[in-house]
């Protein structure tokens, strides 16, 4: 469809907003039946990689890159995960995160999408590698964020230092918003889960609906409202539990 060269999406030095419209679908080394849509990348100047993967009835994953981890949330339909000689279904907003080198496979059942964050594991001394996760988000115990009950904070990943990163669900009621502007070392990885609002992003303000996925960079100011009738949820991604010079 001809939009006469609009759409909301914006590559900034600091932030990217990227709309459906302006998606470009690809293949990635080992998938068969599915196909990949990269959103962020370290060509964007990210630290992580985060794509969704389209999967017809019976595609598969292929294997993470080496040293990496891989955390997987299903938008739409079933995906079944083989780790540890064990099978787990994984429906709509279920998830699992994989250490790196933790072999395992993930099937579709039906057509699927699945929102892949991955990114080279950063070893703690002290620590041993992470645990492999598997989870159901709208069933993970939610709490206020600050103190403010109409924006609800769902940690995904066990609060252990051995995880180097941390995945979160969001979710405000309309009306609600962060309460301060956030600048920040860690970096983003966003998507919109349903609903909608403004979010601040640098020095420009967008409108952003479900579907939509952002980028932050390390110390992008940011800032979200939810307008609208309905709750607003986003998952979103962030470095975490590491020094910044290691
Ligand atoms: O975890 C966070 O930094 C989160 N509050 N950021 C955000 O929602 N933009
Ligand atoms: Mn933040």
């Amino acid at each position: 469809m001809q939009h006469l060269g609009f759409t909301r999406s914006s590559v900034k030095s600091d932030h990217s907003l990227l709309t459906p419209d302006t998606f470009v679908r690809a293949p990635l080394p080992g998938f068969t039946g599915a196909t990949c849509i990269v959103h962020i990348a370290p060509q964007l100047g990210a630290g992580f990689v985060q794509y969704t993967a389209e999967l017809e009835d019976g595609g598969k994953f292929g294997p993470a890159p080496s040293a990496t981890s891989r955390f997987v949330y299903v938008l739409e339909g079933e995906l079944t995960l083989t780790l540890d000689g064990e099978l787990h279904t994984l429906e709509a907003d279920g998830y699992a995160f994989l250490p790196p080198e933790v072999e395992h496979t993930l099937v579709s059942s039906g057509i699927a999408r699945a929102m892949t964050i991955e990114k080279v594991y950063q070893p703690l001394d002290m620590e041993d590698d992470p645990q492999a996760v598997v989870g159901k988000a709208l069933e993970v115990v939610s709490t206020a964020l600050a103190g403010n009950e109409s924006v609800q904070v769902q940690i995904l990943l066990p609060e252990h230092p051995s995880f180097d990163c941390a995945v979160n669900r969001m979710t405000f009621q309309p009306g609600a918003s962060l309460h301060m502007v956030e600048i920040h070392v860690m970096e983003h990885g966003l998507t919109m889960l349903e609903g909608g609002g403004t979010y601040r992003l640098g020095d420009c303000w967008y409108p952003v609906l479900r579907g939509d996925i952002i980028y932050m960079a390390p110390y992008c100011p940011q800032w979200f409202g939810a307008l609208g009738t309905a709750p607003s949820s986003y998952l979103i991604y962030k470095d975490w539990n590491r020094h910044p010079l290691e």
